[in-house]
């Protein structure tokens, strides 16, 4: 580990760090902690800067608290198949912060003139009593970088949570969040504040504000953030006609996590004719939620401009090939009764999760799968069943034409058992998984073999 940091000041970071494809679901990613995503669509393909939390222990850290050291970056195409590039700021090279902060905090991205600028907070060396954090820069020529860090972070800005937003008459703005949300003018060179600060007026004037992201459609002005207004954060949004403001206070985008997450952070993008917001839980971190996992969903505007409330998804979105593992664990929709998810290993939460079916005729449904126009010849289950049982994979529907049926024969481990396909299915489908026996059976994936 430490050659790796000593490395890190000589070497670019993707030279040390070869690309790494993931196929995912909500969670995106499933090999490290994910936080505060700020995706972005550069030259058809969407850029995802999100935090990076990892565990603190005595020397690293504060336990109990954030703990974040690098950002990576991370690509899609088609929002399923994600590359991580690697490192791309780390506070070791970043001459201004302090090392021993680990307070590499929610980050943003932005391009101007094809060149990309990201924004991120970190605590200064040079702290002293006024403990907080500054915003500084590293720009790169390329979406994936490298990126240079600038060596003094943004004067006049104390604060979290960059976003930067560029106005149609090509003016940006830098917010940020300490308690409010502020704003200032970008100079030309997207490096300096052109303006004073100023606060960011008429959001709901109680409990903690932070988070902010802008973004523009048919005229309006969006300001989003994550928002306190009972125990932890929701996501909110407020409409104006500037992106200095005034903004209205306009409704709830995505109400408080489910699983008690104390966090939410977001971001929204337009891709390929649908809105996309992203945002964070703590999937793989149930008892710890400052380890963070970030995922998106699908968001829909009114036709006066609104934002309709996002549900979370274990789905997610985009398509999943049929030859691609398919884990109904991040299902569309189960049975009441009879099926349940659980982790692959307690112990190892990046190994992901199962399904378990333990009483006839639970189903589960994953929405989109692609079967193209080509034929399979059979379909693949990774399960294991202690007395051994049977898994019918359906098109559609609980009572759809089956397309699969597999046995799974008696045994103590995982095993990986395939069955002719009977239906060959084309396009775009949903799949049910049911169990048809008496006796309980879990599976961890399915894919379709050609
Ligand atoms: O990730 C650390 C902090 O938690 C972010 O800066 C906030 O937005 C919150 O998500």
């Amino acid at each position: 580990m430490k050659c790796y940091k000593l490395l890190l000041y000589a070497v670019p970071a993707v030279l040390l760090f070869p690309e790494r494809s993931t196929s995912a679901q909500n969670p995106l990613i499933h090999d490290q902690f994910t936080a505060d995503p700020s995706a972005r669509v550069f030259d058809g393909k969407v850029y995802v800067y999100p935090s990076h939390d990892i565990p603190a222990s005595e020397n690293r850290g504060r336990i109990g608290w954030f703990c974040m050291e690098d950002y990576h970056v991370f690509s899609s195409s088609n929002l399923t198949d994600w590359t991580d590039h690697g490192v791309i700021v780390s506070q070791n090279r970043v001459g201004w912060a302090d090392s021993t902060s680990y307070s590499m905090w929610a980050p943003d991205c932005i391009e101007k003139n094809g060149r990309y600028y990201f924004y991120f907070p970190s605590v200064p060396k040079d702290a002293g009593q006024r403990r907080g954090f500054a915003i500084g820069v590293a720009v790169a020529d390329k979406p994936e970088g490298p990126f240079v860090p600038q060596p003094e972070p943004i004067k006049n800005v104390r604060g979290i949570d960059p976003n930067a937003f560029i106005d149609k008459d090509g003016q940006a703005y830098l917010y940020w969040s300490m308690g409010e949300i502020f704003v200032a003018r970008l100079a030309e060179n997207m490096l300096e504040l052109a303006s004073e600060p100023q606060v960011v007026e008429d959001l709901p004037d109680t409990g903690l504000k932070e988070g902010p992201y802008v973004f523009e459609r048919n005229g309006i002005y969006y300001m989003t953030y994550p928002h306190v207004q009972n125990k932890i954060e929701r996501l909110e949004y407020a409409m104006g006609d500037h992106p200095l403001g005034p903004f209205r206070f306009a409704g709830v985008i995505m109400d408080e996590s489910p699983t008690g997450c104390w966090t939410n952070h977001q971001s929204i993008i337009e891709f390929e004719d649908q809105w996309y917001l992203f945002y964070h839980h703590n999937d793989l971190s149930p008892r710890f939620d400052k380890a963070r996992s970030i995922r998106i969903d699908s968001l829909f505007f009114n036709a006066d401009g609104s934002i309709q409330n996002v549900t979370p998804t274990l789905r997610g979105v985009g398509a999943t090939e049929a030859a691609q593992r398919i884990e109904p664990d991040r299902f569309s929709l189960k049975s009441d009764q009879g099926v349940s998810i659980a982790f692959l290993d307690t112990l190892d939460t990046f190994k992901g999760w199962k399904t378990i079916f333990d009483m006839k005729d639970a189903w589960i449904r994953y929405n989109a799968v692609d079967f193209g126009d080509d034929t399979y010849q059979s379909l693949q289950v990774k399960a294991w069943s202690q007395a051994g049982g049977t898994l019918q994979v359906r098109l559609d529907r609980a009572d759809g034409p089956v397309i699969s049926e597999i046995i799974i024969p008696e045994g103590v481990e995982w095993e990986t058992v395939s069955s002719p396909v009977t239906v060959n299915p084309q396009g775009i489908q949903h799949l049910v998984m049911l169990l048809g026996s008496e006796t309980p059976v879990e599976v961890d994936w399915i894919r379709f073999i050609k």
